[in-house]
């Protein structure tokens, strides 16, 4: 079986609401196996850098100032098609539009404040996993 990786960070808002649990228990239970994961908390300048490529965006400070107000759960994930099968799971970027029973159906409160991210290509899931976890750390 050819895997693949995916990243994904759990948002502050599912993290300060307790869901931490349930959520990787949602993707353990999707197939995915967890390679790396560690709680921190990133200052604003560093989310900036995290999210660079929305820095024309008209929500790039507030995304910067959200992702910056409380604890994350960064995590390496490795499955099968992994990219695209975890964007399947979290769900779209708009709760609202969100389909049952995914991630961001069931915990997400509003389009910025969103419970999860999943990165979009497998050029990206690398790039962000290196930029939270050194190689010994991914098992
Ligand atoms: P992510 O990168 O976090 O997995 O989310 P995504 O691909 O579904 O969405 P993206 O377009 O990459 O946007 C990154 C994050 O910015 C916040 N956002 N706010 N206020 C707004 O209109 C708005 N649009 C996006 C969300 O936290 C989104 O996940
Ligand atoms: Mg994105």
């Amino acid at each position: 079986m050819v895997t693949n990786r995916t990243f994904t960070m759990i948002k502050p808002d599912a993290v300060a609401e307790g869901n931490t649990g349930a959520i990787i228990k949602m993707i353990e239970e999707a197939g995915f196996r967890i390679v790396a994961i560690k709680k921190v908390q990133l200052t604003s300048e560093r989310a900036g850098q995290f999210y660079a490529v929305h820095r024309e965006r008209p929500f790039y400070n507030d995304l910067c100032a959200y992702m910056s107000s409380g604890a994350i759960v960064p995590m390496i994930l490795e499955k099968e098609n992994a990219v695209a099968d975890f964007r399947t799971l979290i769900g779209a970027t708009n709760p609202a539009q969100a389909a049952e029973g995914t991630i961001r159906k069931l915990y997400a409160k509003s389009i910025e404040a969103n419970a999860i991210h999943g990165s979009d290509s497998d050029e990206n899931a690398k790039i962000e996993g290196d930029f939270f976890f050194a190689g010994v750390e991914q098992y």
